[in-house]
């Protein structure tokens, strides 16, 4: 059998899995979102300190990818996440849906009325499976370089919402944040741009006010 055929196989068999995401969650009321990014770009760290500001208001279920490990989901734990599953690859380098649809198996969703699924760390492959999700977020920071989304554009070009993270450490890096601004909006010019420090928290008050209003369905 050529290879195309069995990739296109592979992603329809993906797409079925995913729809069934979709058929679980909204007559729930349950929005998603694929968090996506490069390794470290904040990840785990957003979804904490947004996890400790919307507890009160908002039941947060999140599902963890990584390689290996289990540290991302203790800390989402910790943060006070409704429910928590961690999901390991093994050395696959994206989440896919039938991993999450696996996942969603053990949670209680009446316990969850927002669900966030942090992706393998990898601006690349996990753009190209659905996981069910209704919004993609892409992470990127001051950290990584200014050209990140001119070399990586499909992810970008592809998500809803674009985090620039890390601005506590502008002042160290060579990094132009128009610069950076003008890459995204030509690749996408509907995407909502949130600029933030999850270290000095500047930012956070404007990202969780939209999360929540996505959560409740207003957006
Ligand atoms: N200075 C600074 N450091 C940050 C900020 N946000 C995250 N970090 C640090 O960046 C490192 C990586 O953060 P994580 O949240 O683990 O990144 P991640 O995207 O979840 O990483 P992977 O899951 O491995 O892909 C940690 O040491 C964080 O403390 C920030 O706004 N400013
Ligand atoms: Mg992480």
């Amino acid at each position: 059998m050529p290879k195309l055929t069995i990739a296109q196989n592979i992603l329809a068999a993906n797409d079925t899995y995913a729809a069934g995401i979709r058929q679980l969650l909204a007559p729930r009321g349950i929005r998603s979102i694929n968090f996506m990014s490069s390794p470290g770009a904040g990840k785990t760290t957003l979804l904490e300190r947004t996890i400790r500001r919307l507890r009160v208001k908002l039941q947060i279920g999140v599902i963890e990818g990584d390689i290996e490990t289990s540290a991302d989901a203790e800390r989402i734990e910790a943060a006070g996440a409704s429910e928590t599953c961690q999901i390991n690859t093994r050395g696959n380098c994206h989440l896919e849906a039938h991993m999450v649809q696996a996942a969603l198996d053990q949670f209680d969703l009446d316990r969850v009325q927002l669900l966030i699924i942090e992706n393998i760390g990898n601006l690349i492959c996990p753009n190209a499976w659905d996981l069910g999700e209704d919004l993609r977020v892409v992470i990127t920071s001051t950290t990584e370089g200014d050209e990140k989304p001119a070399k990586y554009p499909q992810m970008f070009a592809d998500a809803q919402v674009v985090v620039i993270n890390k601005l506590d450490l502008l002042p160290y890096v060579d990094y132009d944040l128009e610069k950076v601004r003008r890459q995204v909006l030509a690749l996408n010019p509907h995407l909502r741009i949130f600029e933030l420090s999850c270290r000095t928290e500047e930012g956070l008050d404007g990202w969780c006010e939209w999360l929540e209003n996505f959560a409740r369905g207003e957006i």
